[in-house]
């Protein structure tokens, strides 16, 4: 017997044992030990990022990674220059590296696509159409150059959507052309866009629920006009300065049904996991029309941090 025949053999024979040893385990070790095994390896762990005081454990961060739970954000496909038309299109992978194409509407869709450049600024949330390969597709022409984070916002087919079902992947994307960062940001809680002044009362906690509501008015007098976007009368989304994680943020009340109108205020409740500075994105949709208004808010490190820190402009 030559050489390469014998590790040949060789690795047969391993691979038979070691394909025997995984049947053997999973079939004799009960769940619950497995369980036991894994609760006791988390609780390791939290020995561990205890001693450095890492997190304040909401584990409400997201869209820090092109993976999450299997599912994998594939390449984006996109215009690489300012002002060039085009479109832009990617696909989610599930854990066999095939193209998602089943989807569970949250929020109204299927899926919710943001597109904002590292500086915070050129924010943009989209729909995409779903092909039936599972690529999903939009006109696209990028009105200024840098580096940007797309975040893609779903709830795979079939997931208990109790508990946190959504799945966010992130990536980076570069786009030519002359770049121009944005001034260092200040917190504001007044907005004016297309005519609408927007004021955000209410502060953000690390570690704990926050209760904001956006107030909306037009010529100083209060929106009651507001229609049902997103099943909510507005969407608020929220990204960490710093890194752009995304934050879980539910809108407060009973989905609305077609034809409601509300305002002037809609209700959030935002989940902060640190300290520091946050950036807003509020979508309301009035007379048929989306607006985006954009806030800076600081949140305080923790709930007893109340006293002094509190800025509730117009309240
Ligand atoms: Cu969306």
């Amino acid at each position: 017997m030559n050489v390469p025949t014998r590790l040949g053999v060789y690795a047969a024979g391993l691979a038979v044992l070691f394909g025997g040893a995984f049947v053997a385990g999973s079939a004799v070790i009960p769940d619950s030990t497995v369980a036991s095994w894994t609760k006791t390896a988390q609780e390791n762990s939290m020995d561990h990022t205890s001693t450095t005081q890492a997190s304040a454990g909401t584990g409400s961060v997201r869209g820090l990674s092109l993976e999450q739970d299997g599912y994998l954000l594939g390449d984006v496909a996109a215009p690489d220059v300012v002002g060039k038309a085009g479109v832009l299109s990617f696909q989610v992978r599930d854990g066999d590296g095939d193209p998602l194409t089943a989807y569970t509407p949250s929020h109204d869709r299927d899926l919710h696509f943001i597109v904002v450049r590292s500086d915070g600024t050129q924010f943009r949330h989209v729909h995409p159409a779903l092909g039936s390969d599972g690529t999903w597709s939009i006109p696209w022409t990028w009105t200024a150059a840098g580096t940007y984070r797309v975040f893609a916002d779903f709830v795979p087919a079939g997931r208990d959507a109790s508990g946190a079902p959504d799945v966010t992947l992130t990536r980076t994307i570069g786009v030519a052309g002359d770049f121009v960062p944005a001034p260092a940001t200040h917190t504001s809680t007044t907005a004016q866009v297309d005519g609408f002044t927007v004021a955000l009362h209410g502060d953000l906690h690390a570690g704990t629920m926050s209760g904001l509501t956006v107030e909306i008015t037009h010529d100083g007098k209060p929106v009651t006009t507001l229609q049902p976007y997103l099943g909510a009368f507005g969407h608020l989304v929220a990204l960490r300065a710093g890194d752009l994680a995304y934050l879980h943020v539910h809108p407060e009340g009973e989905e609305p049904a077609e034809g409601d109108l509300s305002g002037p205020k809609i209700g959030f409740m935002a989940d902060v996991p640190t300290a520091g500075r946050y950036l807003l994105y509020l979508d309301f949709q009035v007379d048929g029309q989306v607006h985006t208004a954009t806030f800076v808010v600081d949140a305080a490190p923790d709930a007893a941090g109340d006293a002094g820190t509190s800025a509730h402009p117009g309240a």
